[in-house]
């Protein structure tokens, strides 16, 4: 029986397609720059979105028409909707997947009962991966909608909920073994505080990192190969979140030992809330050799929260796609819809329209990033603002081999420098030549 009956499989049909369920850029057999567009790619779409976002806001209730689901807490209801799901995936076709825990199974207050209740929802979701050929890109747990996590998990000033919370990666993490999955990410989503006149932030700290290394020893005894993630964010829901940006995760995995475990999946809106551009986020992380996932979304230039839309701005796309060439492109991570519909668009066929502008978008994005690579006059430029690193002085400054009383006698017998210009204008003007 199909959920989505007056929505065909969608394929590539080019751009002067006037079918909205159609790919007008989005060619995943289409080689760019050696690969095809579904390997540069890797989408995953987010079940905590599709499936379980009603599209409630703070000031009302949920809109989303979900006839499948009979909004019970019921093993049943889980299973159905993960039938849904993959229907979803096959006619978006789109290869991977994401969950909490929380999302694909029912949180049964009694940890006992919702791991069962994992177990025999994950048995479901093996045999769908099997039969639709679809993958999970990462699991995770979530640690922050249950009240017991208010003030925490992994940071809890209570050490039981500490426990609970370990506990809960332990099943989570199992769950991800048992659906071959490539990667499990850690969102702190209460990992913070709401004042500090009731904070022990050090031991917060070191709770934490306590956990991470918990689930690293785990890791190798129950032989789970796929990457660790943090997922950087500064605010929303706690005041200030310790993972705020990328910076701040780099900082604190080098300061507990875990950076050699861990690698960043970073996501736009998280991005601009902590007053950063994507495109600085993602050059911290791939500076770092930490860059390994991508949360696709976007925020609005007018509101100030975590509005997770989809991505439709090709600057946008195009510039976190020059960063994923840069780095060689992902491994075991992906580009994950972590975006949900206006609450307005409430209807099923809108979960397809939303992504298909995403898919199409970084379509575009790719090619653009692809294009300005081939064309060599942004790199060399960069190449050739940086030319008197590679001799003289620079040279030797960069090898460390140089003594100031050596730079102070080098510029005492050279001419005042003659610094060239920056040209942002221009090269803003040659990045819109592929855009
Ligand atoms: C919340 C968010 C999470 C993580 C996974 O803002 O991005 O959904 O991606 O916990
Ligand atoms: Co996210």
């Amino acid at each position: 029986m199909s959920h989505f009956s007056n929505v065909p499989k969608i394929r590539y049909e080019g751009p002067s397609s006037k079918n909205p369920f159609s790919f007008k850029h989005y060619n995943p057999d289409e080689v760019v720059d050696g690969k095809t567009m579904r390997d540069h790619m890797r989408f995953a779409a987010a079940y905590w979105h599709v499936m379980r976002n009603g599209l409630s806001d703070p000031f009302g209730s949920p809109t989303a028409v979900t006839p499948w689901d009979d909004q019970s807490n019921s093993i049943d209801n889980a299973l159905k909707r993960a039938d849904v799901f993959f229907e979803f995936l096959d006619k978006i076709d789109i290869d991977y997947y994401c969950f909490h825990d929380r999302d694909i199974a029912p949180e049964l207050n009694n940890l006992a009962k919702s791991n069962e209740a994992l177990e025999k929802v994950t048995d479901h979701l093996l045999a769908l991966q099997k039969a639709n050929n679809k993958k999970l890109l990462w699991g995770t747990a979530c640690l922050f909608s249950h009240p017991r996590y208010s003030q925490g998990a992994g940071t809890s000033p209570n050490a039981e909920v500490f426990a609970y919370g370990a506990a809960q990666v332990k099943a989570a993490m199992d769950a991800t073994l048992k659906l071959g999955g490539e990667g499990y990410t850690f969102w702190g989503g209460r990992e913070g505080y709401s004042t500090l006149l009731n904070t022990d932030m050090k031991r917060e700290l070191d709770n934490l990192a306590s956990l991470l290394w918990l689930a690293v020893d785990y890791a190798k005894k129950i032989g789970f190969k796929g990457q660790f993630y943090i997922e950087p964010k500064p605010r929303e829901p706690s005041t200030h979140q310790y993972d705020s940006d990328s910076a701040a995760c780099l900082n604190f995995l080098r300061q507990y030992d875990l950076l050699q475990h861990f690698k960043l999946n970073i996501e736009t809106n998280h991005a601009t809330l902590a007053g950063h551009t994507m495109e600085h986020e993602l050059t911290v992380a791939l500076d770092a050799n930490a860059l390994g996932s991508i949360d696709a979304n976007r925020g609005d230039e007018l509101i100030g929260w975590d509005t997770d839309q989809f991505p439709t701005d090709l600057y946008l796309t195009s510039s976190i796609m020059m960063k994923v060439l840069e780095m060689g492109g992902f491994t075991t991570g992906g580009l994950n819809f972590d975006a949900k519909r206006r609450r307005e668009s409430h209807e099923p066929e809108d979960l397809f329209h939303a992504h298909i502008g995403g898919m199409d978008a970084f379509a575009r994005g790719l090619k653009a990033a692809a294009a300005i690579r081939k064309d060599g006059r942004l790199g060399d430029f960069v190449a050739k603002r940086y030319a008197t690193w590679n001799e003289g002085i620079g040279a030797k400054i960069g090898k460390k081999a140089v003594t100031l009383e050596e730079i102070s006698a080098h510029v005492l017998s050279s001419p005042e420098p003659v610094i060239a210009s920056g040209r942002q204008e221009l090269l803003e003007n040659l990045v819109n030549e592929f855009i």
